[in-house]
């Protein structure tokens, strides 16, 4: 293999171009990933947690965020079957969009959608400019009764840089660095004044006949330009068959329980929370909840949290 030598003008050249890099100005943010402050009822069905987005130049038609519970004791996030909700999110018409538990550990998620999936011929456009949308609803898990005496608060963290592409496939936000590299060579085999092959040399131990300077682009996402905030999840203590929140358990409860089991009156009036009277401790709220419910109201029966 023959290197040609480069000047040291041209050397000077790239050193300077170097300098003028993208990177080294200041930059405004061209996208705001914010993941919400949220409060829910622990154990309590329903819980969302929503990632929004302010995305102020580019129209967006491809999204790839990673999302990390800090204390998955209390917070986990649930995508079993995918069929999360996206109805009201900026990514409702998407064609493609999935959650992938990289880790395989139910902690750490990353969420990849793609507008325009299909080659299907009918374009899915992404969303255009516009301030404080809402990007994507996680559904949440969080336990009934934490077995924690600790604050009953989980951050939730950007678990890498964000992701988002134009309509046309290009990152926000990418920037290039030119990297130098200085390499020294010398000649081991002459042709009169002309060198037949160059052996690179360290230039502690060795002379050196020449150097090459080789330059290649580093490129990496600006996070002072797609900006991703961390947000958290506190849960409200909950007692269990409170379903109307009143901190007792009563006739009131009773009858939420029945409406919702007999009646299909989910969510009814004060009944807020019937998804979280599992008595019996088989993962089902059913009649078997009911009964122990009134055994221990009117006949003194056992319950599990009772004091
Ligand atoms: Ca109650
Ligand atoms: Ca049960």
């Amino acid at each position: 293999m023959r290197y040609r030598p480069i000047r040291p003008l041209l050397f000077l050249a790239l050193f300077a171009l170097s300098l003028c890099s993208p990177s080294a100005f200041a930059q405004q943010p061209e996208a705001i990933i914010t993941i919400a402050d949220t409060t829910v009822y622990a154990g309590g069905r329903d819980n969302y947690l929503d990632i929004r987005i302010s995305n102020f130049a580019d129209s967006i038609a491809g999204v790839r965020v990673w999302i990390r519970s800090e204390r998955p004791d209390l917070v986990r996030f649930d995508f079993s079957g995918q069929a999360f909700e996206r109805s009201g999110t900026l990514l409702e018409n998407w064609e493609y969009v999935e959650a992938i538990d990289t880790l395989q550990n139910g902690v750490t998620w990353m969420l990849v959608a793609v507008a325009d999936f299909y080659p299907d011929g009918q374009r899915t456009p992404g969303f255009a400019p516009q301030s404080g949308g809402t990007l994507i609803r996680v559904p949440l898990v969080t336990p009934p009764n934490p077995d924690t005496t600790d604050a009953l608060v989980s951050q939730i963290t950007h678990e890498q840089v964000v992701e988002l592409s134009t309509p046309r496939g290009l990152l926000v936000g990418v920037v290039t660095d030119t990297i130098i590299d200085t390499l020294f060579w010398r000649c081991t085999e002459w042709d009169l004044d002309s060198c037949l092959t160059w052996e690179e040399v360290d230039t502690t131990i060795s002379p050196y006949d020449t150097m090459v300077v080789d330059t290649s682009l580093d490129g990496y996402i600006d996070s002072t330009v797609v900006v991703g905030t961390n947000g958290s999840v506190t849960l409200i203590p909950t007692r269990l068959c409170d379903i109307n929140l009143d901190a007792g358990r009563d006739l009131s409860d009773v009858i939420c329980l029945v409406n919702y089991l007999f009646f299909a009156q989910n969510h009814a009036g004060d009944c807020l929370y019937t998804g979280y009277c599992d008595a019996t401790g088989d993962g089902e709220t059913d009649l078997a909840d009911l009964i122990m419910l009134v055994n221990h109201l009117f006949l003194g029966g056992e319950f599990p949290d009772a004091p």
